[in-house]
């Protein structure tokens, strides 16, 4: 049997990241526009199967899925200080139309609260208008100066999701960002993937939030990745954007407003987390194909494997499992080697043994255990596999996480950290931005912010490394992507 090998994985992760994208077909970057990527067909299999449960999620929350328009007028762009002030040096510009320059510029969407504000402030006349939530998952455009990487940071962020609603107070956009919260657990189970939460430091807020709050996962390589953040904008961008009702007594109010964002960095962290030297390892929940037989048929066996790996596939797919059967001409071997790169959770085998004895194998994709189960036990054991998968994945994925954070009290063991396994350092801080960015500077890391929600950020007894006061909260830090 063959063991887990994680060498190359944590070792030359990049590497390793790059050859997988590539060789299990996820996508395409020689695409000639950098930091802009092909989607191949597995790849966006996967990333559909993602969306798919986050549309469902949405229609059980309540939000209605809206399409804008990929162009925002440089004026209606322009109307929010602290949002102009974060993106300007981050959006590509449309400037012309055919031969003639345009009267207003456009600009192609960063994110789309310029586009849909203006719109909100027709659309939303009444407190029965609220609270309003809308969503779409639509591709974004950013100019990013750091290196680029296919799914992590790219130009092109094809699959951006992003939710935004108004409401009559503070409350009840509080409320939003837990459901927001809820929504964003749910999701990470689905993928398998344990997260830490943190409230984000006033340095690092998105431009024109109120607060904000991001969601990491740490990579194997020790950095942590921003898989999905909340923002509560109170009423910034409603009175930059005259977004008012008319509440119960007659008065007008501007809304309060929240928004979530996610994008194919989902993808990119389950690659990640979930994977081995072989290979994706990938959630039976998004798996394009879960479980993949393999007929090894055999010269002088009288019996007919290609028959009776149908006969299981059939029984499968009608108990609702994607199912595929390779019936290539080519040898065993280089077919495990292949569903294994793809990441499929389940493989059966199925020699003339089998067909004889109606037995077949089933061999693991997380751990390469493998069993022979009776014939007529294969689904009830299929369902029972994927199902242990899925957690097997979750818990390894959560020891991982959890021996990648790391409690201290000094700057010098907080480098000692990011010399040796890195991952997140937790350390007290007074709760000073002076105190905050020296540090960042110090350990060349950057603040992920303190524990949300608040009350688990908030320590005593314990001195602030830098100036020696009190330290007010625990603060996280770490080498991010
Ligand atoms: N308007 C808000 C909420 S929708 C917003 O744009 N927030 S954001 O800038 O933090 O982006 C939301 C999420 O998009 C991030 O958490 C991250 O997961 C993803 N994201 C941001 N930039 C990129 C990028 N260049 N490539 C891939 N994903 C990105
Ligand atoms: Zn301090």
């Amino acid at each position: 049997m063959a063991k887990v090998k994680r060498e190359k994985w944590s070792k030359e992760f990049s590497e390793w990241y790059n050859e997988l994208l590539e060789s299990a077909g996820i996508v395409d970057k020689r695409y000639p526009v950098k930091g802009m990527n092909v989607w191949l067909p597995y790849g966006l299999k996967i990333m559909r199967n993602i969306e798919k449960f986050i549309h469902a999620e949405m229609a059980r929350t309540g939000h209605e899925e809206v399409l804008f328009p990929a162009l925002i007028p440089e004026t209606e762009f322009q109307k929010e200080a602290e949002h102009i002030k974060g993106f300007e040096d981050e959006v590509y510009w449309v400037t012309h139309a055919g031969l003639d320059p345009l009267d207003v510029r456009l600009i192609l969407r960063p994110t789309s609260e310029t586009a849909m504000y203006s719109m909100f402030s027709l659309w939303i006349r009444s407190h029965a208008d609220l609270p309003f939530k809308v969503y779409q998952i639509v591709n974004v455009y950013r100019y990013e100066t750091k290196h680029t990487r296919p799914l992590i940071r790219v130009r092109e962020i094809s699959r951006f999701f992003e939710a935004h609603t108004a409401h009559e107070s503070y409350e009840d956009a509080e409320r939003q960002i837990k459901e927001d919260l809820e929504i964003f657990d749910r999701l990470a189970k689905f993928l398998a993937l344990p997260y830490i939460i943190s409230k984000r430091p006033e340095w690092d807020k998105f431009p024109g939030a109120y607060y904000s709050i991001g969601a990491e996962v740490v990579m194997p390589d020790g950095r942590t990745l921003q898989i999905g953040t909340m923002h509560n904008y109170r009423q910034n961008f409603a009175k930059a954007y005259n977004i008012q009702y008319e509440t119960e007594t007659g008065d007008h109010e501007f809304v309060h407003q929240t928004t979530f964002g996610m994008s194919e960095r989902l993808l990119a962290a389950v690659i990640a987390v979930h994977g081995d030297d072989n290979g994706m390892v990938l959630p039976p929940t998004i798996a394009p194909i879960q479980v993949v037989i393999v007929p090894i048929p055999k010269k002088e066996a009288k019996v007919d494997v290609f028959a009776y790996a149908h006969e299981i596939a059939e029984e499968l797919r009608e108990a609702g499992f994607r199912v595929h059967v390779d019936e290539r001409d080519i040898r065993p071997g280089r077919k495990y080697y292949d569903w294994e790169l793809k990441g499929v959770p389940l493989r059966i085998e199925v020699g003339p043994r089998d067909v004889e004895g109606r037995k077949a194998v089933l061999a693991r994709r997380d751990t390469f255990e493998k069993v022979t189960v009776e014939r007529d036990k294969v689904v009830e054991e299929v369902r029972k596999t994927l199902d242990a998968i899925h957690e097997n994945l979750y818990q390894r994925a959560k020891e991982f996480l959890e021996s990648h954070i790391k409690r201290v009290d000094t700057i010098e063991e907080a480098k000692a950290v990011f010399e040796d396994r890195r991952g997140i350092v937790e350390i007290p801080w007074c709760g000073e931005e002076e105190c905050g960015l020296k540090m960042e500077e110090e350990l060349d890391a950057k603040m992920l912010g303190i524990p949300y929600p608040e009350e688990r950020a908030r320590i005593e007894g314990k001195k602030c490394p830098l100036c020696g006061r009190e330290a007010k909260f625990i603060a996280r830090f770490a080498r991010t992507y």
